[in-house]
């Protein structure tokens, strides 16, 4: 197939880019290296160093012969996003180009404005460029788990079948994100559920746990391939934010009383779950949903099975929760349908645990130990992390 992966450069769309090319699919990336610039403006670094888009196509085509094509612009950009699809002609478009961190978007006004409006207008001028170059084209979007936010009752993966006054319908389940970034996914699941509806677009939402690894089958054949690691209280998730914490004898920062469930999921998962999508596309006209996650654990469980992996005394300190969010809540996720289609989850494992931290341990000289600390707050308006 002819798949084009939105944000290839980036933690998640650079490995997924790699392992659609090893299947044998003829890939092509789009970047505007929005996440290389929010490194300057936080002053903050990945801890595996990554090399240029370029360097890192040049070396897969050594080492496969593959070659990956690249687009350079941004989706805000509509006539960027037209010519792009005009000119590779995809069967399947993997889009990950959005800001994707919630602490970002709750820093102040700026950023939350900012966050909306790039996730939103550039997913509006994907689905106008596929509605008119060619509605055949699969759209596989990346949600995320977050955009249900946590409810008393089951997640379904979705849709919701309710019963009113003794009527029945099916709506997308209710949404009750906890973020002005979750948010805007909210509002992108909507605006794509809407042209599926009314122009007979198809497309699948994933709506993806929390990711924690860093190394899949391909990016570790060299370390030019190697994707980003982010150990920073902006960006870092927190699974790798507690195994590098462990590694440098940081306390673990669980916020609050860590009783928080979150749906999680493996980053050699997320790879082969977009490529179960691609593979299998959604029909015309259908909005499909799945839940990209493989289990549900507490954020106090995620502290625990990293204190019991590291070999060396670790402390785990609960900060006062930076967010808000329900720390003690019912979570019941359903997440079948990627198993239907073949999915074989790794689970979390002490084994990859260990390796993260053989990961962390390489490279813990590159860590700035302040990055670790939170300083959004969700409560504040303006946070003091920018003064811009
Ligand atoms: N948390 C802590 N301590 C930390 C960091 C986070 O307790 O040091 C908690 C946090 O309060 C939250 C949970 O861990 O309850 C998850 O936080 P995080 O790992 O930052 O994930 P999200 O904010 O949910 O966002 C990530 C990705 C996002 C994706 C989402 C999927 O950044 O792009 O949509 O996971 O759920």
């Amino acid at each position: 197939m002819r798949i084009l992966v939105l944000g290839g450069d980036g933690y998640l769309g650079w490995p997924t880019a790699l392992h659609l090319s090893q299947c044998g699919h003829q890939v092509a990336v789009a970047d505007n290296f929005a996440r290389r610039q929010y490194d300057f403006e936080l002053g903050v670094e990945s801890l595996v160093p990554i090399e240029s888009l370029q360097t890192r196509i040049a070396v897969w085509k050594d080492l496969t012969g593959e070659s990956i094509g690249v687009y350079v612009g941004d989706l805000t950009d509509a006539d960027f996003t037209y010519e792009m699809l005009r000119d590779f002609r995809p069967e399947a478009v993997v889009h990950f180009a959005e800001q994707r961190a919630a602490p970002y978007s709750m820093i102040d006004r700026k950023h939350a404005v900012y966050t909306q409006v790039n996730n939103v207008v550039g997913t509006m001028n994907l689905l106008y460029a596929i509605g008119e170059v060619d509605r055949d084209i699969h759209l596989v979007k990346l949600g995320t788990m977050g955009e249900y936010g946590t409810p008393e009752i089951d997640i379904e993966e979705g849709w919701l079948e309710i019963e009113h006054k003794g009527r029945t319908d099916r709506v997308l389940f209710p949404k009750r994100p906890g973020s002005f970034y979750h948010l805007s996914k909210v509002h992108d699941s909507h605006n794509i559920e809407f042209t599926c509806r009314i122009w007979g677009l198809r497309a699948t939402d994933l709506n993806q746990g929390v990711v924690y690894g860093q190394q899949t089958a391909e990016t570790v054949l060299d370390d030019r391939l190697a994707t980003r690691f982010d150990y920073d209280a902006v960006f870092g998730t927190v699974l790798n934010r507690f195994v590098i914490q462990a590694v440098l004898g940081h306390p673990l920062t669980v916020y609050g009383t860590g009783g928080q469930r979150r749906g999680i999921i493996d980053i050699r998962d997320t790879v082969r779950c977009v490529q179960l999508a691609c593979e299998n596309p959604a029909d015309r006209g259908e909005f499909r949903v799945f839940n990209q996650m493989t289990e549900a654990m507490s954020i106090q469980e995620l502290a625990d099975t990293v204190e019991r992996c590291f070999p060396g005394a670790v402390e785990i300190e609960h900060l006062d929760n930076p967010r808000v969010e329900l720390e003690e809540h019912y979570y019941n996720v359903v997440h079948t349908r990627l198993l239907d289609l073949g999915l074989t989850p790794h689970l979390l494992s002490d084994t990859l645990i260990t390796s993260l931290f053989d990961v962390a341990k390489r490279y813990a000289d590159r860590v700035q130990p302040e990055a670790l600390r939170p300083k959004v707050n969700w409560r504040d308006h303006a946070s003091p992390v920018q003064e811009t």
